[in-house]
């Protein structure tokens, strides 16, 4: 059985992807929960300047249609 709670324990997890922006509350309750679990090192955290409207440019609305962060991606 899999320690879901160990993260090497873990099977080749896909590459998992979080865009994010630093000081957004949306953004921090997943890297919250990821830090809980032992996983920050696990995701790739790509940033998204919201304060540059970057979260509404047509490159991240195609990842995104709704605009907002976070976003996960596993591939
Ligand atoms: N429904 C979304 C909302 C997330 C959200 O509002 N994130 C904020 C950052 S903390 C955001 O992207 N704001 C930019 C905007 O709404 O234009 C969720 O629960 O993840």
């Amino acid at each position: 059985m899999t320690d879901i709670h160990n993260a090497s324990a873990v099977p080749s997890l896909p590459a998992m992807k979080i865009y994010d922006w630093y000081d957004g509350p949306y953004p921090a309750r997943v890297r919250i929960a990821l830090a809980e679990k032992g996983l920050l090192s696990e995701v790739e955290f790509i940033p998204v300047n919201l304060w540059k409207g970057e979260h509404k440019k047509p490159e991240f609305l195609a990842i995104n249609y709704s605009g907002t962060l976070p976003v996960f991606s596993a591939e």
